[in-house]
């Protein structure tokens, strides 16, 4: 079938809009819809270049959400109708990482989606006879993408989908971060740095959690007034101070935060939310994604004298399982989602989504076919 899409062609370039043929699933396989999606910083870090796994020409997105239209032979645990959120971090149920309790990273078909490719080694998107990758298992920059069956969450049909698409990855990875990975207990302190949609949802999710005070660390403080509205009792602004921004943080929580969680992608902020944490217990979570031959540093005497470094993909969440708990949160207002969404445009302008996060100017722009 043909599909309008949003395809890749090279790193660096703009998205070209294209009509691309879609192949129909295969076994164990289903394919989608989709009605909006979100472009979240991977999808811009993978388009330009610095993503060690990034292959074009391809079909970028992974922030969507869509309804089931055909299903493949042996698929069983959803029907067509279904409404859904594609999942980069799949749920098998049956890998040893599945079924070890402790992570939320499904490895039953990890090996191809790294190559752009779908579980039998194919890909299911062409232009011209030409082979288009996959990106992240998900595509969602197409109208129609195929998925693996262990690769939807099914989801309440009532959920607005140009709402909910954004739990597909930057609002759920927050919150989930928190509550999932770092485990924040209530009174404890929080420091975010960065408040894009990753960072602003990690604020989310400590007001959940119960926090007794969240610092939001940002350069743009456009983003302060959203930040306070999800619950920053501290805004800072690291261009404002001399010190190092870990150093204004520990003298201003008596020795440091509790928690602290990197929501940018930069080693140098990596490094500063881990020695904002205080000495014996304090833990930091990196979420941000640095780019190819990046690398963290910090004195290994902050990690002797008790600090924790760990990190989280999708928030350490099983999206089989647990992302359906995350719009029924939502549909609850547990969760906030609409206020994340700044911008929506059709697919003909998606390169304008790339231009407003890029400009800060965005929180989350939202695609709608
Ligand atoms: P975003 O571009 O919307 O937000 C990034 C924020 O960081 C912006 O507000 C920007 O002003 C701020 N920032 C930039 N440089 C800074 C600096 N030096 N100091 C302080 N703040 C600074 O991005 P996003 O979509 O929220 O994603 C954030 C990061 O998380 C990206 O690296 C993305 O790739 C990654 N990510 C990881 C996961 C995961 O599962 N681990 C999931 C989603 C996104
Ligand atoms: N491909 C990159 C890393 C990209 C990355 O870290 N992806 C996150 C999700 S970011 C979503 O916005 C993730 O889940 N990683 C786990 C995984 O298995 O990919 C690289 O550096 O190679
Ligand atoms: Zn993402
Ligand atoms: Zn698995």
């Amino acid at each position: 079938m043909k599909s309008r899409a949003a395809v890749a062609w090279e790193a660096g370039k703009p998205l070209s809009i294209e009509e691309v043929d879609v192949q129909g699933p295969k076994a164990g396989e289903v394919l989608i819809r989709v009605v909006a999606t979100g472009v979240c910083h991977t999808d811009a870090f993978t388009l330009s270049g610095d993503d060690p796994e990034g292959i074009f020409p391809s079909i970028l997105g992974h922030e969507g959400g869509g309804v089931v239209e055909e299903i493949g032979e042996g698929v069983t645990s959803v029907a067509v109708g279904d409404h859904v959120i594609p999942l980069y971090t799949p749920e098998c149920g049956q890998c040893k990482f599945c079924l070890s309790g402790k992570t939320n990273l499904c490895q039953a078909i990890r090996v191809t989606q790294g190559q752009g490719l779908m579980p039998d080694g194919t890909s299911r998107f062409s232009l011209g006879g030409k082979q288009l990758h996959h990106f992240m298992g998900t595509s969602t920059f197409s109208e129609y993408t195929v998925m693996p069956e262990i690769a939807v969450a099914k989801i309440n049909k009532a959920a607005p989908l140009d709402k909910v698409c954004l739990l597909g990855c930057g609002i759920t990875t927050g919150i989930g971060a928190v509550l999932h990975t770092a485990k924040v207990e209530p009174g404890s302190t929080v420091a975010v740095f960065g408040l894009g949609g990753v960072g602003l949802s990690v604020l989310q999710g400590a007001v959940l959690a119960k926090a007794s005070r969240i610092i939001a660390v940002d350069i743009n403080e456009d983003k302060f007034e959203m930040a306070k509205l999800l619950g920053a009792t501290d805004c800072i602004n690291p261009k404002n101070y001399d010190a190092p921004i870990q150093d204004v943080i520990v003298d201003l929580t008596d020795g440091g935060v509790d928690y602290s969680f990197e929501a940018i992608g930069r080693t140098e902020t990596m490094r500063s939310a881990l020695e904002c944490c205080h000495k014996g217990w304090g833990e930091s979570t990196i979420i941000g994604v640095a780019g190819a031959g990046q690398e963290i540093t910090t004195r290994p005497f902050q990690l002797v004298t008790g600090r924790v470094w760990r990190g989280s993909a999708f928030g350490g969440v099983k999206g089989r399982s647990q992302l359906p708990g995350y719009v029924e949160q939502y549909m609850q207002g547990d969760i906030k989602v609409d206020e994340m969404v700044t911008h929506t445009m059709g697919l003909e302008d998606i390169n304008k989504a790339f231009d407003l996060m890029h400009s800060g100017e965005s929180i989350r722009s939202v695609v709608i076919f």
